[in-house]
């Protein structure tokens, strides 16, 4: 079995690749890109990115829309996370969060998946964990660095150990659930 990951993120493709590949199920990845719903919830933003590239490519697709979510910031960057991540970075997230004692935050990921003809079904994982005081370990993307987990940040995890405990994996598995008992 083969399906079509629509992103852009390497780092999610490196993933999902190898957890749906310890299934059986070979990813392949297409970088063109969707337009993304400004939407204060990752379900709406993932279902609708599937049904639009589903529908342009007739073939049955995945995305994954992902956030992180702090709470003594209200939740923020959540579907802000890539703006952030991109504009921001680590660093002033962190300078955000200096004064801040609560330093609890979870990773959010939502599997879109939709084939032509049906309505898109989502699939979600989230961890929790801690925002760091700084940046450790070369692990992982984006906001790894400064997450958290069991005393070590998911940077300093090398992907094998981030793979078993991560929101995107515990996405992965709901989804793997749906297709043994669907497909
Ligand atoms: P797509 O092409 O798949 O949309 P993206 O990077 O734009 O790629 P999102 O819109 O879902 O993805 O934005 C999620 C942001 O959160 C992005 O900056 C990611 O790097 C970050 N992120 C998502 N999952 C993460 C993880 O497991 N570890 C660290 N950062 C993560
Ligand atoms: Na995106």
């Amino acid at each position: 079995r083969k399906i079509i990951f629509v992103t852009g993120n390497s780092g999610k493709f490196r993933e999902i690749k190898e957890i749906l590949g310890q299934r059986g199920i070979e990813v392949l990845q297409n970088t063109d890109g969707y337009p993304e719903l400004q939407e204060d919830d990752l379900e709406p933003i993932a279902a609708d990115g599937a049904r639009r590239v589903c529908e342009k490519l007739g073939l049955p697709v995945i995305v994954d829309d992902s956030g992180l979510f702090i709470d003594a910031l209200n939740g923020f960057p959540g579907p802000y996370s890539a703006f952030v991540e991109d504009h921001l970075g680590n660093p002033k997230v962190l300078k955000l969060m200096e004064d801040e004692e609560n330093r609890s935050a979870y990773f959010k990921s939502v599997i879109g998946y939709c084939e032509p003809g049906k309505e898109p079904l989502t699939f979600t994982g989230t961890v929790e964990g801690n925002i760091a005081y700084e940046e450790k370990g070369e692990g992982g993307f984006g906001y790894d660095p400064i997450f958290l987990y069991g005393g070590r940040t998911f940077g300093e995890m090398g992907d094998e150990e981030k793979n078993k405990v991560s929101h995107r994996r515990r996405a992965v598995d709901k989804f793997v659930e749906w297709i043994d008992s669907n497909l």
